[in-house]
């Protein structure tokens, strides 16, 4: 299902609609080419400031804006095959061109991604995984001039939930938030970010888990840091300015663990490069899902 979901997600990819628009696409996609009766979840299709809303989609949201020139797109969708789930984030420039700003958080992004996919094997623990997404994000957050000082102050207090406020991925299988993250023995780390995992355990040979790191410029989220005494000192409040309403960058694979590190189950594009050479080509194709493709 996962190489399904990723051929829909390249096709939703090529037009851009009404946020709902791309869902119903996805399912059409879903269903006819791949048999695929349901998707995992309610699929999220942000854009512009929605895509900093994690759970965007649902009744009090439903996946209703009209995606505007500019926006950043954040599409999180997962076809499900005989009840096993799939779930992959996709985040792209609605007009198929990253702007500066656009790349600077999406590459930070992909930065973490990759390097805690080097890091997952056998034996280490999915929390110390989350904890080196959130020091990648601070780190290149730092680069991009919108927080300055030092990144294990920042860590101290606890930074990085304030722009990446979920856990770092779960368990996937038959449901999509599957069970057993917390088995008797193993207890939930009440921290920041961290208390939102799903899974508390450590990694080992053969489970399958998503890799979902994300930025998000959540305005409560930031009025509350920067009300903080602890973490406003961190942050530099006229660049931050600049990033209110970006909405947010999530990017998320699905993947198996090996017996020394991970297979990947997801292969979209992944690279800014990839992403800008991909739309440039689909959108110069006319588009139509029911009729340009052979079943
Ligand atoms: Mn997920």
């Amino acid at each position: 299902m996962c190489r399904c979901s990723v051929k829909c997600i390249k096709c939703v990819l090529s037009v851009l609609l009404i946020s709902h628009v791309c869902f119903s696409l996805f399912q059409h996609y879903c269903y006819s080419r791949g048999g695929m009766r349901h998707t995992s979840y309610t699929c999220i299709c942000g854009s512009g400031n929605n895509s900093s809303i994690l759970h965007y989609g649902h009744a009090g949201a439903p996946n209703d804006k009209t995606i505007q020139d500019g926006d950043m797109c954040l599409f999180d969708m997962g076809g499900e095959y005989y009840c096993y789930s799939s779930d992959i984030t996709c985040s792209f420039p609605a007009n198929g061109k990253f702007t500066a700003d656009q790349r600077a958080v999406y590459e930070a992004v992909l930065k973490s991604s990759r390097a805690v996919m080097a890091a997952i094997k056998p034996g280490v623990k999915w929390t110390d995984m989350h904890r080196l997404a959130d020091r990648v994000h601070l780190e290149e957050l730092l680069k991009i001039g919108i927080l300055h000082g030092d990144v294990e102050e920042m860590l101290k207090v606890h930074l990085g939930s304030v722009f990446m406020p979920h856990g770092l991925g779960h368990l996937l299988g038959i449901d999509v938030h599957d069970v057993g993250g917390y088995p008797e023995g193993v207890e939930r780390v009440d921290e920041p970010g961290l208390k939102s995992l799903r899974m508390g355990r450590v990694v080992q040979e053969r489970m399958v888990l998503t890799v979902e790191p994300g930025i998000y410029f959540i305005n409560h989220l930031l009025d509350k840091a920067l009300a903080s005494p602890a973490q406003c000192g961190f942050i530099n409040t006229a660049v931050l300015t600049r990033f209110r309403g970006f909405g947010g960058v999530r990017i998320e694979d699905d993947i198996a663990v090996t017996a020394d590190g991970v297979e990947l189950l997801t292969c979209v594009p992944r690279t800014v490069e990839e992403i800008e050479a991909f739309m440039a080509e689909e959108t110069s194709k006319p588009f139509s899902p029911i009729s340009s493709q052979k079943l």
